[in-house]
């Protein structure tokens, strides 16, 4: 997947997009083109955009089908990715243990070798969205020390924290090839202090 020029610089940042079922994966990717909000049917296979941005490389966004019987194929989407950003449902606390199971096994996966990843913990403005403190806290990131990582909350409905997970994916683009700098989690709207999400 990966892209380089003769002078070893990225041209495009191939990004694979994954989570479980209704996460919000297509939402996202149709709300970062700038469509007016789509609605979605269940992604069986994958969708593949462009999302470019004046004087950035472009980013190849990849949204994979997340339904249980699609996961054994995600493996095939991770060979030369840059990123990964793994997209929560922060409604769904009955299958976060099974979201997060589901992450843990695509990080063992030997094409994410030193990949950083994004974790969006998607639909935050909905009533009854788990916080982003105990979603941080339930997944554990801190553990994992072959990765830079962020968490962001976001609402791919409204749009809120998507300029900053583009942000970041940037960033996390740039510790990709210069190694890891930072881990991070950032709350919608607030202070950037993890400690505070
Ligand atoms: N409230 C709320 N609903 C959202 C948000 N993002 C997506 N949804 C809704 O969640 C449902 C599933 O969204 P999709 O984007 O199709 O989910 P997906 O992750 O692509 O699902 P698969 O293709 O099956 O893997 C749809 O009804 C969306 O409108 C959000 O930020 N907030
Ligand atoms: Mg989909």
């Amino acid at each position: 997947m990966g892209s380089v020029n003769s002078r070893g610089h990225r041209t495009k940042i191939q990004v694979a997009m994954m989570g479980l079922d209704s996460a919000g994966k297509t939402t996202l990717l149709y709300k970062l083109k700038g469509y007016q909000l789509v609605k979605t049917v269940p992604t069986i296979g994958f969708n593949v955009e462009p999302i470019e941005a004046l004087g950035y490389t472009p980013l190849i966004l990849w949204d994979v089908g997340g339904q249980s019987q699609l996961r054994a194929n995600w493996k095939d989407y991770l060979e030369g990715i840059d990123i990964l950003v793994y997209v929560l449902d922060s409604t769904d606390e009955a299958r976060l243990p099974e979201a997060i199971a589901e992450l843990m096994k695509i990080l063992k996966d030997p094409n994410m070798a030193g990949v950083p990843f994004l974790v969006l913990a998607n639909k935050q403005e909905a009533p009854g969205a788990l916080p982003l403190l105990e979603i941080k806290n339930r997944l554990g990131l801190e553990r994992l020390e072959d990765h830079c990582w962020e968490l962001l909350a976001c609402s791919a409905l409204t749009g809120e924290g998507l300029p900053e997970a583009l942000k970041s994916l940037r960033s996390l683009q740039k510790s990709h090839s210069r190694g890891c700098l930072h881990v991070r989690a950032h709350r919608m709207g607030r202070a950037r202090n993890p400690d505070r999400a």
